[in-house]
């Protein structure tokens, strides 16, 4: 990746470091082009780095750059990173890299790419990379700041997307709700019903990621933002509670909101699995700036049944879901569909994408935004408590392994996970819905035999 820069680095060390060093002594940044000048000359201190640790593993036998200027170099670094915050981040995506190879977004930031943008692209690709750069065990590390830096930073998205997604060609997502569209997927009747896979009363969601065109993604909203994207939920919410097949009620995390409720209910909520967990606690989400100003603008509305939720000012600004404890996936999924309509009816549009559908914070999420699941019991398959081995078996199932308070989060002590589709993007909606359930027929055989 840093291949130009370590090039780069073998000329400019030397004039690196005195650029740095004179730029270091003054009270740095007092201007801008001493900014840019210690911003060069980070990069290539950054680049000379790297150059010194492939090198020490060839005896640091490199033409021009000794080893005592190498430590003057890493010492520079250190004075540089906090100085600049461009030199920083790019040293910690490189750092990244190196220490976990795989993680997507270091693995497809390309210096050459980065160095072509205008300054305005190039902070807002740096706002994206953050999560990454700070958390070198991400899996993917990158989040969008607003909607359209996947239009505007398609040369990199468009990799990152398609690496994760597992699409080797031009990315063209289609919506598509109608289960009359993948009927020979349905059992006879069109019901997706889990009595016949042996299955008694589960507990089924199905939720999707929204965000409104309105206002930036999480990642980049002010507190203004926060509190204002709220009232107008609100308003959205007043309409629903007034409507008979809805009802319910908005519970506000926000301080001193008239829906402000206390932290006890709050946990009850969590624990229901209505409401999401504290965002804070979250180091991926508090890198890239979407767990800010917690719990300001933070909320969920719960309909009269308790069957429809709407999350307010998560990791996407909506979540929008259907719960059910019963046996037939279509009742969530049509409920789904039909509040969804609604929802979109009442907010305005929801922030899109030509290519890759619904827009959400996480790239992962692209598309479809849905994640289908259900909480069922595999105890072979878990065995000694380990979601180890029912995640080996269900990833070639195009399966997701949870634990019982969502990701993150261990499994239940009798074996209880929860499983989703791990497909998001390229992949309709009414096919989702099919791949839970052929997902669920094809764990229980893997459990039977386990
Ligand atoms: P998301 O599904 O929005 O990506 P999480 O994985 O954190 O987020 O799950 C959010 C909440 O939804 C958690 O409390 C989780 O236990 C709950 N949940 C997920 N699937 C089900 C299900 N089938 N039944 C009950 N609760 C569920
Ligand atoms: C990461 O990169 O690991 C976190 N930012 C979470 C990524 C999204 N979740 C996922 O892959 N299932």
């Amino acid at each position: 990746m840093f291949r130009t820069v370590k090039e780069t680095a073998r000329k400019v060390a030397p004039a690196a470091k005195r650029a740095a060093s004179a730029n270091a002594s003054q009270s740095a940044n007092t201007n801008s082009n001493s900014g840019y000048v210690v911003a060069a000359a980070g990069v290539a201190a950054v680049g000379a780095l790297a150059l010194m640790n492939e090198n020490n593993k060839a005896h640091c036998a490199v033409e021009g750059v000794d080893m005592a200027i190498l430590k003057e170099l890493s010492e520079i670094k250190k004075v540089l990173g906090n100085l600049d915050p461009t030199t920083k981040i790019l040293g910690q995506i490189e750092a990244g890299l190196a220490a976990n190879p795989d993680m997507i977004m270091s693995k497809h930031f390309d210096l050459s790419y980065y160095n072509s943008l205008s300054d305005s692209l190039k902070a807002r690709l740096l706002a994206c990379c953050k999560s990454g750069a700070e958390n070198h065990d991400s899996g993917v590390g990158v989040y969008a700041m607003q909607p359209s830096d996947y239009d505007d930073l398609k040369p990199y998205f468009d990799k990152v997307i398609r690496d994760y997604h597992k699409i080797p060609g031009e990315v063209k997502h289609i919506t598509n709700w109608d289960l009359s569209t993948v009927a020979d997927r349905l059992p006879e009747g069109g019901k997706l019903d889990l009595t016949k896979l042996g299955l008694g009363t589960t507990s089924m969601r199905v939720r999707v990621g929204r965000n409104l065109a309105s206002y930036p993604l999480p990642g980049a909203m002010t507190k203004e933002d926060r509190l204002n994207m709220e009232a107008d939920m609100v308003k959205v919410f007043k309409e629903l509670i007034e409507d008979p097949a809805y009802g319910g009620n908005y519970y506000s995390l926000t301080p001193g909101s008239p829906f402000e409720v206390s932290e006890k209910f709050y946990q009850y909520l969590v624990k229901a699995h209505i409401m999401f967990k504290d965002m804070a606690a979250d180091t991926y989400l508090a890198s890239a700036g979407i767990a800010s100003d917690w719990p300001f603008g933070r909320g969920c509305y719960v309909s009269a049944d308790k069957g429809f939720i709407v999350w307010v000012g998560e990791e996407d600004h909506l979540r929008i879901m259907c719960m059910k404890k019963a046996t037939v996936l279509n009742d969530v999924f049509d409920r789904l569909k039909g509040a969804c309509d609604t929802m979109e009816r009442i907010c305005g549009s929801f922030a899109h994408s030509k290519d890759y559908g619904y827009v959400t914070s996480c790239p992962t999420n692209l598309g479809t935004g849905m994640r289908a699941s259900v909480h069922i019991k595999i105890p072979k398959l878990t065995a000694g408590g380990s979601d180890a081995k029912a995640k080996a078996v269900a990833r070639p199932l195009g399966l997701s392994v949870r634990g019982m308070g969502g990701e993150h989060t261990p499994i239940g002590a009798d074996g209880t996970v929860d499983i989703s589709p791990s497909a998001r993007l390229q992949i309709q909606e009414a096919e989702i819905i099919c791949a839970l359930y052929e997902g669920i027929k094809n764990l229980m055989e893997e459990e039977k035999k386990a």
